[in-house]
């Protein structure tokens, strides 16, 4: 006869697991690499106990990936979904035996030197999700409990082509000039309420970017602003561009590589300077906070491990007197759930998380739960993430990228394929 604790060792234990790769369609933004290809690579995990219960997690679905998150995911029938340490021990455990820990690169602009984080992420939050549901309580709780119950994000802007080429226009047009990218915050803050702006630049030379933040702080005076060249600038642009827009941003993101370099640029300015490329591991942050290179750290669950160490990397963030915000790669539903649950239990993520949402016109989640009012995602109040999946739509997004032809993000050769001599323009200007 089973008593109580059976039933519970029964919710929890992990039956089977899936990991679907998905693909959307994407429009044609530009970044210093490259352009972004037709369709967005997503994995979908789903964590199935005895009970019948599902947990979901969302990552990226490069080949590499893929093949590392079914390794793991062979391995963990038998797990409870409360033993996120087990999770950890089998990831190690399965990457040294598949791939030897190698580490793991992304679309060409972030490498980090072991894949132990990137491939324990998806799972981590289909665990949590799977305990919200065993507790009927939601991950926010179980992360110390929401400080908010709405998360601000920011409006996205890109530098874009009028359309994939070989296509017709999108809906959005082409985003080159200073009034065209007025025209995109526009359309995002009318739509969405967003109450921070960010331009993703690095792709025309400094003058033309400062020139399209200007006009986004004349046409938007109450907006945050920030600027991301994903490190295209040298130290010395960087410093000239910190004392121009000084008192026009919130922040400068990213503006030169690397740890020295940002430092280089922090002792000559007092506009604090945010990273997602020079501290993308805990092993970063030791060299960053010796040389004070950066002020604000872009958390991102996808990248640091998961939601708990996205939680713990908040926690050093607030010993060492730094801000902390989120950063965003192109996703689905399931990750902005992730995402708003643990901007919701972080009391030190008080600048407006970037999202990619805006973009993307095709989901995987059932509508109604995650929803833009003034800017910011209500959060999810039900079990776990509060997200369902649309297994129709599941199945019509796999078999999209089934027939895409992409296996991997290739922003570059894309990029090349169209402009063959474009060159990633790193510390270029
Ligand atoms: O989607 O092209 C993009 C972005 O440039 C993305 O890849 C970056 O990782 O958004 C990101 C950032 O803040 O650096
Ligand atoms: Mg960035």
């Amino acid at each position: 006869m089973s008593g109580p604790a059976d039933l519970a060792d029964l919710a929890a234990r992990i039956s089977r697991v899936t990991v679907t790769p998905v693909a959307f369609r994407d429009p044609p933004l530009l970044n210093v690499v490259g352009v972004h290809q037709p369709f967005v690579l997503r994995a979908i995990v789903q964590v199935h106990t005895d009970s019948g219960l599902v947990g979901l997690g969302e990552t990226y679905a490069d080949q590499a990936h893929l093949d590392r998150l079914g390794a793991v995911a062979a391995a963990l029938p038998g797990l409870d979904a409360f033993d996120l340490n087990g999770l950890r021990r089998v990831v190690v455990e399965r990457l040294g035996a598949s791939t030897g820990g190698a580490g793991a690169s992304f679309g060409g602009m972030l490498e980090v030197s072991s894949a132990v984080d990137t491939v324990a992420a998806p799972f981590e939050v289909a665990l949590l999700d799977l305990q919200g549901k065993v507790l009927d309580r939601p991950v926010s709780a179980l992360l110390g409990g929401a400080v908010r119950d709405r998360v601000p994000f920011s409006a996205y802007l890109f530098y874009k082509w009028a359309g994939h080429p070989g296509h017709d226009e999108d809906s959005w047009g082409e985003g080159s000039t200073p009034e065209q990218m007025v025209a995109q915050a526009r359309r995002m803050v009318d739509d969405y309420g967003f109450t921070a702006i960010k331009l993703k630049g690095g792709v025309f030379e400094p003058g033309h970017e400062i020139d399209t933040i200007e006009a986004l702080a004349a046409a938007f005076p109450d907006h945050a602003l920030r600027i991301d060249p994903n490190g295209a600038w040298t130290v010395e642009t960087s410093i000239k561009v910190a004392h121009r827009l000084a008192g026009v941003l919130e922040y400068l993101e990213d503006p030169t590589p690397g740890i020295d370099g940002m430092a280089a640029v922090a002792r000559h300015t007092d506009l604090p300077l945010a990273t997602n490329m020079c501290v993308i591991a805990f092993e970063h942050l030791k060299p960053a906070v010796a040389a004070d290179a950066v002020q604000v750290v872009l958390s991102d669950h996808h990248l640091w491990g998961g939601l708990r160490r996205s939680a713990l990397l908040g926690g050093i963030c607030e010993t060492f007197g730094m801000g902390l915000s989120m950063h965003s790669n192109s996703h689905l539903g399931v990750s902005l759930a992730a995402m708003t649950h643990l901007a919701a239990a972080t009391p030190n993520l008080t600048y407006a998380c970037d999202t990619h949402y805006p973009w993307k016109s095709e989901e995987v989640v059932k509508p109604g739960a995650l929803e833009f009012r003034d800017g910011s995602v209500a959060v999810p109040t039900g079990p776990g993430l509060g997200v369902e999946l649309d297994e129709d739509a599941l199945g019509a997004l796999h078999e999209q990228y089934l027939g895409c032809g992409q296996r991997g993000r290739e922003d570059t050769a894309y990029m090349r394929g169209i402009v063959p001599d474009f060159t990633p323009n790193t510390a270029r200007w």
